[in-house]
């Protein structure tokens, strides 16, 4: 009984990954890349009808879909919460608010970028709906980085690093990117910087982002 993973490299499974590995959780990976023709999305629809990655196959059996619902359900799985703060603790709601910020607000646009045509038909209009969602990640990532403004820590939510560090950390790698990142998002870069040094992340990235991180 174990896990499968269903992913591609760079896609959002990168933080499923980093999760499981983190966890010390056995699983498969599956490479399904619903950007990938009609064979690849058909693969990923096998799984998740909604044909986007990730997808995790629980040993159960169940699916489960959603990467912020899947992080947090990993977080609190083995009841230790080494990368999620407990319930009660008073980080709790700051990590559960930015998570499901991530997802709603920052990483639903990227389902425009993925498929402009599913927002609009005419293909005349996709270059500004492509435009747009970048603007308006743009936008996301500065109410993130200002919510973190004067923060101390070494990790978003403060000594410890949690899924919230990873996951934001994944994200400051799709457009726009790096550099944009890193100029716009002084409040967030040095939590990124020091959750991209742990060596399951490294090794993480290294496979997923070809990106060699000096320890
Ligand atoms: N809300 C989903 C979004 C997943 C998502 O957009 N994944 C991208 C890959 S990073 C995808 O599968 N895109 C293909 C598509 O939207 O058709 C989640 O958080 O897991």
């Amino acid at each position: 009984m174990s896990y499968t993973l269903y992913g591609q490299q760079g896609f959002g499974s990168t933080c499923v990954e980093a999760a499981l590995e983190l966890h010390g959780i056995d699983y498969d990976f599956e490479e399904a890349d619903p950007l990938d023709g009609a064979a690849g999305l058909a693969r990923v629809k096998s799984v998740n009808p909604l044909g986007q990655v990730p997808a995790l196959i629980l040993p159960n059996d169940d699916v489960m879909t959603e990467s912020a619902a899947i992080l947090i359900w990993l977080g609190d799985l083995d009841g230790q919460y080494r990368w999620a703060p407990r319930p009660d603790a008073p980080e709790r709601a700051e990590y559960l608010r930015w998570m499901i910020f991530m997802s709603s607000s920052f990483y639903s646009t990227l389902t425009i970028t993925d498929g402009p045509a599913r927002f609009h038909p005419d293909p005349a209009t996709h270059k500004t709906l492509l435009h747009q969602a970048v603007e308006r990640r743009k936008q996301m990532w500065r109410i993130i980085d200002t919510a973190f403004k004067g923060a101390t820590r070494p990790y978003l939510l403060g000594e410890t690093m949690s899924l919230l560090d990873v996951y934001v950390a994944m994200m400051s790698h799709w457009s726009p990117c790096g550099g944009w990142f890193l100029e716009h998002c002084p409040n967030l870069a040095g939590a990124v910087r020091a959750t991209e040094k742990h060596p399951v992340i490294r090794d993480v990235w290294r496979r997923n982002f070809d990106l060699e991180v000096q320890a």
